[in-house]
């Protein structure tokens, strides 16, 4: 492992309030908060969390959240329940539930007991954690239960109904210049890339299966770059890596180094916050990459190691992922990196860990093949090298 080295008391703070494991979407519903716990179980059974600052952060207010959510759905989301939803507005009431036309709410965004109190936890843990890295207290944050980057200002969409990453990188804002974001959930980031289109003090790149007409949410080509008019600031401070089915470790790490390389030598940012939406992994049950826990992991790695080596703070927050022992995997690998333990710690799982047995499909591994044969790779060299030439050419028309 060529991990570059961790300075003298450099910090890692775990920002996680287990309140938001005791929610649930519903028995169909992919997003299962379970997977929370079984990270959980993973970080603590490799005795991770005593190579870390716990913080366990209360939930956010309204008006925290009305720092970027519209006062009306904040208070709609407050006060929604699965018994009064379809008395508050009675003409949406359908045979299966009720109509989405109304905040985003639905099948994918469905009222579940306890939704705002959800939301406020893991949105809460993320402002906390960007707070601890504007103190100092902290250089490298995670929230592996935020990363909700589909949520809107005035609506729920994809799983997502609060934007935790949106409220973070707002926090951020009042101390650091220059933000990038980074997205490696297999979905579009959407959400974030829209609540700061129209700036060049956030940068946003998202990579991500595209198919505008079938892969949610349909948006994010390679040539959606920013505002397209000459006086708009954000104009070139997005990039999208729109990709096909079954992209290899190999493709992405390239991909992600090659992009990433040329983003933080041209914008120069003053703090990174990455999205590590573990739907990206082979065998998720909504995505359709092949990557491995390795494979994921490298960028992480590669995020710490620019972070540790230009002593600039990192937050790492969570996303998708819907196989949730692979996600458990991927988060568990990922703590590791960050606090430059990852060569330390064994591929067997712990002995003694609570839900060992969830893991078995696989085998006791924290480093099963997920590559797999599922999917080939549909990504051609001629794909990778139009989305480099792309963003080369983009980059030249920012300052540096
Ligand atoms: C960040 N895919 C979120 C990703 C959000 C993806 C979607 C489902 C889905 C929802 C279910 C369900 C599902 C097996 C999968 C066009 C639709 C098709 C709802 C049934 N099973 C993140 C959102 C995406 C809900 N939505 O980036 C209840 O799959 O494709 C769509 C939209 C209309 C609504 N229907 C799906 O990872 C956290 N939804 C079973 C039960
Ligand atoms: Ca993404
Ligand atoms: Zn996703």
């Amino acid at each position: 492992n060529n991990a570059i080295d961790k300075p003298k008391g450099y910090r890692v703070s775990w920002h996680h309030n287990p309140a938001v494991e005791k929610y649930h979407f519903g028995q169909l519903h992919p997003m299962k908060v379970w997977r929370l716990t079984l990270t959980k179980s993973l970080i603590m059974g490799y005795n991770m969390h005593h190579g870390m600052d716990l913080y366990s952060p209360p939930a956010l207010t309204k008006e925290d959240i009305a720092a970027f959510h519209k006062e009306d759905y904040v208070d709609f989301l407050s006060v929604a329940t699965p018994k009064n939803i379809v008395e508050m507005y009675p003409e949406l009431a359908q045979p299966t539930g009720y109509s989405s036309s109304v905040y985003g709410v639905g099948d994918d965004c469905p009222i579940f007991d306890g939704l705002f109190e959800y939301c406020s936890y893991y949105s809460g843990a993320s402002v906390d954690a960007a707070r601890k890295l504007i103190s100092g207290q902290s250089d490298v944050a995670l929230n592996w239960t935020g990363g909700l980057h589909h949520a809107k200002k005035g609506e729920a969409s994809g799983f997502c109904y609060i934007n935790d990453i949106v409220l973070a990188i707002l926090e951020l804002l009042y101390h650091h210049p220059r933000v990038l974001y980074i997205d490696i959930d297999v979905h579009h980031g959407d959400g974030v890339e829209q609540a700061f289109w129209s700036t060049d003090r956030v940068f946003c790149v998202s990579f991500h299966k595209y198919d505008r007409e079938v892969f949610f949410p349909g948006t994010g080509p390679l040539d959606s770059t920013g505002p397209m008019h000459p006086e708009n600031p954000g104009r070139n401070h997005t990039i999208n890596v729109p990709l096909n089915d079954g992209i290899t470790d190999q493709d992405y790490a390239f991909l992600f180094d090659t992009v990433i390389g040329a983003v933080t030598r041209t914008y120069d940012p003053s703090v990174i916050v990455l999205q590590c939406g573990a739907d990206s992994l082979g065998h998720d049950r909504l995505g359709c990459f092949n990557l491995n826990i390795k494979g994921h992991g490298h960028c992480v790695q590669f995020c710490t190691d620019y972070c540790t080596k230009y002593k600039k703070p990192l937050l790492v927050l969570g996303g998708g992922g819907y196989t949730p022992r692979n996600v458990a995997r991927a988060w568990a690998h990922e703590t590791s990196i960050a606090i430059g333990a990852a060569d330390k710690i064994d591929s067997i799982l712990p002995e003694d860990m609570p839900h060992r047995e969830a893991f078995r499909k696989e085998g006791m591994t924290l480093f099963p093949n997920l590559g797999g044969w599922k999917t080939q790779n549909l990504n051609t060299r001629a794909d990778i090298e139009r989305i480099i030439r792309s963003v080369s050419e983009q980059l030249r028309y920012i300052r540096g």
